[in-house]
């Protein structure tokens, strides 16, 4: 049995990750922070009871700022795989935060990867990188562009982009980076922009709220399935080589476009609701995400299934059903067809 530590297994990544792992038959470890209240929402329904025997399902309490705890772990754990998903995600906060964005984001890194050479264990490391490291860089963005971060986080994500090839190159580490562009699902953080607009649309509908502010609307991402790309996660890790790999889906839409499609799928006109606050202005913005995936066709075998429409569609119909709204369903059967048998397919978030 293959046997898997994950950081950031609370996340919307992480907790597909685990789910797809678990289907897989691996063991799966993951770090978990402790909180003065439950954060373990995304993993309800795969949890197990420890006491229960076949358990393949297991947390630990321990942080990417804390050194000592992820050598033991690493230590007594003995991984095959790692997959480095924890971190401060969100943009825009780095800006407030950041020195603690540098310290989780970039230098858990280097913890992490100490932790791994100093156990002398033989395993794989992913390291979560980002298409927010070509920043300034004109689209497409390939594996070839030149990084221009243009915030802490990505700034962040730079470092612990070079730190996971050194220690490739320096101690015949298999890490590799990927460089993921945005991706969204039903369990997306709510601060994000997609589930922001999203959850909004299903609190309009409901009638529990009657405006959304937002902040740029012409900036242009390049938006994909996150269990998609947890896939690409693996088929990375299992790979002969470690590679660095650009995935994406190649369609670039606005923020605007995103919001146009989300609440007319709702029978909802955007422009009755949503207004600008410059708050979410970013001091420094990242205009355009479009990426050229063809290292990972070519590699992986690896093509995006789901589409925009299709993406925005569950989104709204999952948060729509989280209300106890009856939603569309045009999203929930994309879903069903497009074989994510490995998830929950659940209606409601979670
Ligand atoms: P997310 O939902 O924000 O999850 C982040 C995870 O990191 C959570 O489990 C969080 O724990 C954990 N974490 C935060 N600070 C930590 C610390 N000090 N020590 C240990 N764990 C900590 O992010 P995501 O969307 O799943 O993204 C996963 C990774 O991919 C992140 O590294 C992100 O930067 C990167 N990435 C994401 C995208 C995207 O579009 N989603 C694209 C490219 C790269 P709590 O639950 O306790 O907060
Ligand atoms: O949803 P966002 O906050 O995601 P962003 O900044 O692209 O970062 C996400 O993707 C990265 C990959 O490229 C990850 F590495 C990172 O961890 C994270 O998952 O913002 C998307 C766009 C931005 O241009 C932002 O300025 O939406 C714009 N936006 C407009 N109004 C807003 C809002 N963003 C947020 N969060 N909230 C708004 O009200």
């Amino acid at each position: 049995m293959s046997r898997a530590l994950i950081t950031g297994i609370t996340g919307q990544d992480g907790s597909y990750l685990a789910e797809l792992l678990l289907h897989r038959g691996y063991e799966v470890h993951g770090l978990i922070r402790r909180a003065s209240t439950f954060n373990t929402q995304r993993l309800e329904h795969i949890y197990q009871d420890p006491h229960v025997e076949d358990t393949r399902l297991f947390l630990h309490y321990g942080d990417l700022a804390d050194a000592g705890r992820l050598t033991n772990l690493v230590y007594e754990i003995q991984p095959d795989e790692i997959y480095n998903l924890g971190a401060q995600s969100h943009v825009r906060v780095s800006f407030d935060m950041p020195e603690y964005t540098g310290d989780v984001t970039g230098l858990g890194v280097a913890r992490l990867l100490e932790a791994v050479r100093r156990s002398g264990i033989k395993t794989r490391y992913y390291q979560a990188s980002s298409s927010e490291l070509f920043g300034a860089a004109p689209p497409p963005q390939s594996e070839s562009t030149p990084f221009m971060p243009q915030s802490p986080y990505a700034a962040a994500k730079l470092y612990a982009y070079w730190m996971t090839t050194n220690y490739r190159n320096a101690y015949n580490l298999f890490a590799v980076n990927g460089i993921l562009f945005n991706h969204e699902s039903p369990r997306r953080g709510e601060t994000f922009v997609t589930r922001k607009i999203t959850r909004a649309v299903a609190r309009i509908r409901k009638g529990l709220q009657k405006k959304l502010y937002l902040g740029n609307l012409e900036a242009r991402r390049d938006w994909g399935f996150a269990p998609e790309y947890v896939e690409c996660m693996t088929l990375l890790l299992q790979h002969d080589t470690p590679e660095d790999v650009v995935i994406g889906t190649g369609e670039s839409r606005s923020v605007r476009e995103f919001v146009e499609e989300s609440f007319s799928y709702a029978g909802l006109d955007w422009r009755e609701h949503v207004e600008i606050d410059p708050r979410y202005f970013r001091p420094t913005e990242v205009d355009h995400l479009l990426a050229d995936a063809s290292k990972a066709r070519r590699l992986l075998g690896w093509e995006p299934r789901v589409t925009f429409r299709e993406l925005v569609r569950i989104m709204v119909d999952c948060d729509l059903a989280a209300l106890g709204e009856t939603p569309p369903g045009a999203g929930v059967h994309a879903l069903r067809k497009k074989g994510f048998g490995w998830t929950a397919n659940r209606i409601t978030p979670g």
